[in-house]
C-alpha cells in the first residue's frame, strides 16, 4: 500500500532581506480550507508527542525552526519522515497514526489544520486505530 501522507516544497520568496514561504489556500499541497492553527515548542530532550490518528482531520505540518521525527502509520506500514526544513510542508490525511520524536533543540512545528479542536475526532490508542482502519479497509469488523 502506498503511503496516504505526501511531503511537499514549498516556494520560499527570498532576497537581501531574507526568506518568506507562504501558504495559501487552494494550492496543491493544502487540499482543504485552514480552519485553525497551532504550534508545538518547548518539547524537551528526548519527549515525544502524538501517539494517535485523526478520524477526519487533515493537517499541514511544518517545522519552522528545528527539527523532529514524524512516525507515519497506516495500520500496515511504518514510515519515518524528519522534517527539519521550513520549505518542506507534510500533510496527515485521516486514519494516520502519527507519533513526534528526535524534537532538535528549539523546534517549533507549525501546523494547520482543517477543523477545529475536537477530542472526538482522536483515536488515541493504536489497538483502536488499527481496528478502525481494518474496518474502513475492508468493510469487515476486525
Ligand atoms: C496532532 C499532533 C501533530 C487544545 O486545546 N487545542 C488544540 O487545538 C490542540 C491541538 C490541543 N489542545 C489541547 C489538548 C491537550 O490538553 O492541548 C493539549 C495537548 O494536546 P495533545 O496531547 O493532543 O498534543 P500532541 O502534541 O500529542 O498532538 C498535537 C495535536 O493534538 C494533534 O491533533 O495531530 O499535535
Amino acid at each position: 500500500m502506498s503511503p496516504p501522507w505526501s511531503v511537499c516544497r514549498l516556494e520560499t520568496h527570498s532576497d537581501g532581506r531574507g526568506r518568506l514561504v507562504a501558504v495559501e489556500a487552494g494550492e496543491p499541497h493544502l487540499p482543504f480550507e485552514i480552519r485553525r492553527v497551532y504550534y508545538i515548542y518547548g518539547v524537551p530532550a528526548g519527549q515525544a508527542r502524538g501517539f494517535h490518528a485523526h478520524r477526519q482531520l487533515q493537517q499541514l505540518m511544518i517545522a519552522v525552526s528545528g527539527g523532529l521525527d514524524v512516525i507515519l502509520d497506516d495500520g500496515d506500514k511504518r514510515h519515518r519522515v524528519r522534517l527539519d526544513d521550513p520549505t518542506r510542508a507534510l500533510l496527515v490525511p485521516p486514519m494516520a497514526w502519527h507519533e513526534m520524536h528526535d524534537f532538535a533543540p528549539g523546534t517549533v512545528c507549525l501546523v494547520l489544520a482543517s477543523a477545529p479542536y475536537d477530542e472526538s475526532d482522536y483515536i488515541r490508542t493504536y489497538e483502536s486505530f488499527r481496528a478502525e482502519a481494518a474496518v474502513l479497509a475492508t468493510g469487515a469488523v476486525s
